[in-house]
């Protein structure tokens, strides 16, 4: 059994569609992290940096205590590596799964996360940080439809865990006005994976599924939700003041 320490956002549901393809027995414990579930000593416990997703793996390998793993693509690696799905063991192709896979959380993820930020959450008068952050998304985004247009997937012709990394975000740039028209290699790509059906299954389990507020193009978040989320709560958990 894993429990899965989930937030129904694109890194979040990175892990439960690896969760649902591998067909590892898990239990979601929700957060919502505008009221500032993640804030807790508890949580810190689990997940020093304070960040959705982690899993605590309670039925290690070869036994022993459970396992805790923080950030999404160490996730993605450990739970390809118990199930030895999803990644290849060795050589050309596990070197191009573990690139992508990185280029997706060090670049893509960061940079369209600020892009969302400024565009959806950030007060008016933003026009600098949005046209860098959304012409550095697209650039990357451009990165991926050049790899697409050579390739089935990300890291060759089969489905990895770099896909699983890159398809939530891509799902949820439609809020931010980024649709498929003009990547039609990455929108074959796109369905090809929205079809898997624990993709499908990952995206309309009931406490899985993202709230309307996580998925608003123009976000009012009140004080208290503003500080949990970017301000002096979330920022003093890390203090321990
Ligand atoms: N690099 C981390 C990013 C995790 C992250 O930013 N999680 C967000 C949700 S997508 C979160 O927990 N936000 C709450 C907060 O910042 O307090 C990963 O890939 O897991």
């Amino acid at each position: 059994m894993i429990d899965l320490h989930y937030s129904a956002t694109p890194n979040g549901q990175k892990i439960a569609i690896m969760l649902e393809e591998i067909g590892e027995p898990y239990r979601v414990i929700p957060y919502d992290i505008f009221a500032g579930d993640q804030l807790t000593a508890a949580f810190g416990r689990i997940n020093p940096n304070h960040k959705l997703p982690a899993i605590v793996d309670l039925d290690p390998a070869g036994g022993g205590d459970p396992i805790t793993v923080f950030e999404s693509g160490a996730i993605l690696q450990y739970l390809a590596e118990k199930s030895g799905r999803f990644l290849p063991a060795s050589g050309a192709a596990r070197a191009a799964t573990l690139s992508w896979l990185n280029w997706q959380v060090a670049g893509l993820g960061p940079m369209g996360g600020q892009a969302s930020h400024f565009l959806r959450y950030a007060p008016a008068g933003q026009d600098y940080a949005i046209e860098r952050y959304t012409k550095e998304l697209t650039r990357l985004l451009t990165v991926l439809e050049k790899r697409l247009e050579k390739s089935t997937y990300v890291a060759g012709e089969n489905y990895t865990i770099a896909d699983m990394a890159i398809w939530p975000g891509r799902a949820s740039a439609f809020v931010m006005g980024l649709g498929l028209d003009e990547w039609p290699a990455m929108r074959g790509w796109f369905e090809r994976i929205r079809e898997r059906p624990a993709v499908a299954r990952a995206t309309a389990r009931g406490d899985l599924k993202a709230p309307a507020k996580y998925i608003g193009r123009h976000q009012q978040l009140d004080d208290a939700e503003w500080s949990n989320m970017f301000g002096d709560a979330n920022h003093a958990v890390v203090r321990g003041d």
